[in-house]
């Protein structure tokens, strides 16, 4: 039977189940990722399972989201994590080599492989024909150990790309509108695989801007075809060996198809705060904006900065605003600096950054009050850049750059100039002299600062949960809500007590104090709670401070994943209206937990209203285990008597 190219990656990497939608399938991964924000945990949890080198064909630590160095934590987490990669075998990425996604695009990326990263843009590499997924660190420790990584089984949805992209439209306006037409719950159950006439015109790096912000529609993964495009791009990198041809068979299907006409789209924003707010940006046209920030992992790439440089150059940026500039990869940043594009910024006065996630993730440049601030970044939700009540637009660099010119958001097809003609490097500056291979020996000391402190284990599994509803939250809950990143925050990511302080405090100020002096509770949320970050902290630290249970309509799929890993309930309402029965403050009951995990579900009681509802559990026999144990490490305990020796 023909079979499309998401089918075909995973036969070759199946180790158990079968490749039907919804049931539990378990995968080989051949590569790894970890970044700085998410690696020192994933590094914790694998050295406490005692495994002593890594079992992967390549693993890669990266520094590029920790790097504001106010006080020592973020230097001392560097410098853990340079240790762990010495003596586990993994390669390390210096600060300053660039951002994960693209890095790894770069120099790593190997058609018709796995990678399994600790970072929920892992997807990027899907642009060169790699099935590239997103998860929690614990999950990625697990496959660095040789373990396999388990999935639900996922719909695969085909977009078919036709026709043409028009002048000063580009790849990001694709994913916008397809966020635009499928919300950012559009894609949860789902893997994403582009085909269709549209796709040889889109070089390999437009192909990881869109299977990028595939993670802000809620997907799985999203992947690309692996072509004579994808040729050029690793030839260009000086890895034409890693090149194989990879498509889906003629007459292969999807489980759902979407149809994009490329000829059709124009130049397009996400309005804050949801990456799927997407309006054209003519409808916006006008309006004032204080900041541009042009970078991150989904459009930092050399041409992407070459885009906005050509359109900049001899000009100088609006005088309302402050605009940054932060290259991908030292591979950009060197190839910037040698052709003139860097001096044609520095001459407009955009203020270059280090190559890094830099604003994206908050670490610095927030934006005014009531500021406008324009990026070509994938997540603009609510308070993320730094500035409570921000109000950031997402859009492609062509985009960004006419915002920056004119100090308004502008459809850079009204600036009356020619569209910038960039052209595709045929080599890349290959210089990898920031990316340290594994050492042979390994007998290396590791260094630990007194932030970082040791994974967290849940508790045992109760019989019995009573306890307050200590919050109730709305539909689309982000990871940024549970626990919020931002420089102040980010460089407690190796310490669950001291980070756990934050859990909920863009919401609700009050949160972490209120769980301790209640010794616990539930939270109570609507539809796609927990989408976004992959950051298992969201789950480590509500644990931490003693909520067992979390009950909504649905959940984004990397946060489920990590609310079993670390022993927290994910139930769901069996009726979507009894959420409307449960107020902040009910008293709520589970009589007996096992048998509520056994039975897939059970009843909830509320004891201040005297009412009860049904829940149900979407999980693995797997997962149950999971549950039963109180949380992976302490499976992964059980069944391993060295594990934790080391924690
Ligand atoms: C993000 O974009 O939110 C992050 C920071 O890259 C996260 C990872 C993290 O929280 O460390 C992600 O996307 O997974
Ligand atoms: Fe870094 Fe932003 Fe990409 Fe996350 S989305 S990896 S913070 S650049």
């Amino acid at each position: 039977m023909a079979q499309n190219l998401v089918h075909k990656i995973l036969a070759s990497h199946l180790v158990s189940g079968k490749l039907r939608a919804g049931e539990e399938i378990a995968i080989r991964i051949d590569q790894t990722l970890t970044q700085d924000a998410t690696g020192t945990m994933a590094y914790l949890q694998f050295e406490a399972m005692g495994i002593p080198k890594v079992r992967t064909k390549v693993s890669v630590s990266y520094i590029d989201h920790n790097m504001l160095q106010t006080g020592f934590e973020n230097a001392d987490d560097h410098r853990f994590l340079q240790d762990s990669a010495a003596r586990f075998g993994a390669y390390f990425s210096r600060p300053g080599n660039g951002i994960c996604h693209q890095v790894h695009l770069e120099r790593f990326s190997t058609p018709g492989e796995t990678l399994l990263g600790s970072d929920s843009h892992t997807p990027t590499c899907g642009g060169a024909g790699m099935l590239a997924i997103g998860a929690g660190g614990l999950d990625v420790a697990v496959a660095m150990g040789g373990g396999p990584f388990h999935l639900k089984m996922p719909k695969v949805l085909g977009v078919r790309l036709e026709g043409q992209l028009q002048p000063w439209v580009s790849a990001k306006d694709i994913i916008l509108e397809l966020l635009r037409r499928l919300t950012v719950k559009g894609g949860i159950g789902k893997v994403v695989e582009y085909h269709g006439p549209g796709v040889a015109a889109l070089s390999v790096p437009d192909r990881s801007t869109i299977t990028n912000m595939g993670a802000e529609l809620g997907a799985t993964t999203s992947v690309f075809p692996s072509d004579e495009r994808t040729k050029a791009y690793l030839t260009a990198q000086g890895r034409s060996a890693d090149f194989h041809p990879l498509s889906a068979d003629a007459g292969a299907t999807y489980d759902e198809l979407v149809v994009i006409d490329l000829d059709t789209l124009e130049p397009m924003v996400a309005r804050p705060s949801s990456p799927d707010n997407v309006v054209p940006v003519s409808s916006v046209a006008g309006l004032p904006v204080a900041q541009v920030c042009v970078g991150s992992c989904t459009n930092s790439s050399y041409t992407d900065l070459k885009t906005v440089a050509e359109v900049l150059k001899g000009k100088t940026i609006a005088p309302g605003l402050s605009m940054t500039v932060t290259p991908g990869s030292k591979q950009v940043y060197e190839m910037i600096a040698q052709d003139g594009t860097l001096a044609d910024y520095i001459a407009a006065g955009a203020r270059i950054l280090e190559s890094a996630c830099g604003p994206c993730i908050g670490m610095g440049q927030a934006p005014p009050t009531d500021g406008i601030s324009v990026r070509t970044f994938n997540r603009n939700f609510s308070g993320r850049s730094g500035t409570p009540d921000d109000k950031v637009y997402l859009c492609s660099p062509a985009v960004a750059a006419a915002a920056a010119l004119t100090g308004t958001l502008t459809d850079p097809r009204t600036l009356g100039i020619p569209p910038p003609k960039v052209t595709l490097p045929t080599r890349y500056l290959t210089h990898d002299n920031l990316l340290i291979p594994p050492p042979a020996g390994g007998d290396v000391e590791i260094h630990r600062g007194p932030n970082i402190k040791p994974v967290p284990v849940a508790p045992e599994l109760p019989r019995r949960i009573e306890g307050a509803v200590l919050l109730k939250v709305g539909d689309n809950i982000t990871t940024d809500h549970i626990l919020p990143a931002g420089s102040k925050i980010l460089p407690l990511r190796s310490n669950i007590p001291a980070i756990s302080e934050y859990t909920f405090t863009r919401v609700d100020p009050d949160f972490p104090a209120r769980a301790r002096s209640a010794g616990g509770g539930f939270v109570i949320g609507g539809d796609n709670y927990g989408q976004g970050s992959s950051r298992e902290h969201a789950a480590m630290a509500p644990m931490f401070l003693g909520v067992r249970a979390i009950i909504t309509t649905g959940y984004a799929r990397i946060h489920h994943d990590n609310l079993v890993n670390f022993g927290i309930l994910p139930l769901r309402f069996s009726n979507a209206a009894d959420l409307a029965t449960i107020d902040q403050g009910d008293v709520l009951r589970i009589g007996d937990v096992v048998a509520l995990l056994r039975a897939d579900g059970g009843v909830v009681e509320n004891l201040t209203k005297g009412t009860r509802c049904r829940v149900s559990l979407a999980l693995s026999e797997r997962q149950k285990e999971i549950l039963l144990h109180g949380g992976l490490l302490n499976l992964t305990r059980s069944q391993q008597p060295r594990a934790g020796a080391a924690a």
